[in-house]
């Protein structure tokens, strides 16, 4: 059967992921926003519609794209159609009467333009009560260092996706040292090549593996440190 003639709606709920599935592998976003749209009235959770089928579809992409399958177009045009579906979920996720738990400034560094993992934390973090600076993409360590100027977060978030660009987190976390303000700041930082070592290795608190574990993450150390005050 083509595409066309799948209706969404009809199908049970396990087929429907696996649909969306094949929807972000083939960039369709209006699928996908239709698709997110019904686990949510089948009474889905957004967390569980993020994940299991978002999520979980761009991995399916991710892999592709490692092994030649899929190329930059197409991984952009799923990029998209994933955007799509977390700007119906955002409003959810964000929603909350939870008191501010703290600040966090956020950023992908500089060369780096992914953002879909960086927002997708950034959208937990505001959900979970924290405020959010978003800074973007590409970001320099003089931006970085206005932010915190600035906004006095708790937190500072960087996120990087590609092995070029993570050594730039530790030009960050160098210069908060040599201005004297590194204590400020919790610094969490994420992305799929980063792991524990490399945290430690680049002088960050924490690396945090998704936007669930950030969440916990920046609860415990904020915590953690009022209690030493
Ligand atoms: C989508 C995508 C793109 C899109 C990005 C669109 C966008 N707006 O973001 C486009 C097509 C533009 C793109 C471009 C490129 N990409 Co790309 N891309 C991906 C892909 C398929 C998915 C990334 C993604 O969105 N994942 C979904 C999200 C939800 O997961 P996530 O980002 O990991 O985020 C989670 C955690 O990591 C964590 N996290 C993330 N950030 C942060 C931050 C903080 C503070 C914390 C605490 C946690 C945290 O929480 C998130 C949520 O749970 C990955 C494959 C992969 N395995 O990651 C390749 C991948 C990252 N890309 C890759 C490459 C090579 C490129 C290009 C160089 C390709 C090219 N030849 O031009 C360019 C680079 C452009 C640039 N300068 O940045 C490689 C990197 C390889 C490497 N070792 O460095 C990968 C791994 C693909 C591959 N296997 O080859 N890409």
């Amino acid at each position: 059967m083509a595409d066309d003639d799948i209706i969404l709606a009809e199908l049970s709920d396990e087929d429907l992921v696996a649909q969306m599935k094949d929807d972000l592998y083939d960039g369709m976003k209006e699928e996908i926003e239709e698709g997110t749209r019904l686990l949510l009235d089948r009474g889905w959770t957004p967390y569980d519609v993020l994940t299991k089928s978002l999520v979980a579809g761009m991995q399916i992409v991710g892999e592709d794209f490692r092994d030649g399958i899929l190329f930059v177009p197409e991984v952009l045009l799923s990029a998209n159609a994933m955007k799509a579906g977390m700007a119906i979920l955002r409003p959810l996720l964000v929603e909350t009467g939870a008191p501010k738990q703290g600040k966090m400034v956020i950023g992908t560094v500089k060369g780096d333009i992914h953002d879909i993992g960086k927002n997708l934390v950034g959208m937990m973090m505001e959900g979970a009560g924290f405020e959010v600076v978003d800074l973007g993409i590409n970001i320099d360590v003089d931006k970085y260092l206005a932010a915190i100027e600035e906004h006095q977060p708790e937190l500072l978030g960087m996120s990087a996706l590609l092995t070029t660009t993570m050594p730039y987190m530790k030009v960050v976390i160098d210069t908060l040292v040599q201005k004297g303000i590194r204590e400020k700041v919790i610094v969490l930082v994420g992305g799929a090549p980063l792991n524990e070592d490399f945290a430690n290795q680049v002088g960050a608190d924490a690396y945090c593996r998704d936007a669930a574990v950030t969440v916990e993450t920046a609860r415990s150390l904020i915590e953690r440190r009022h209690n030493q005050l």
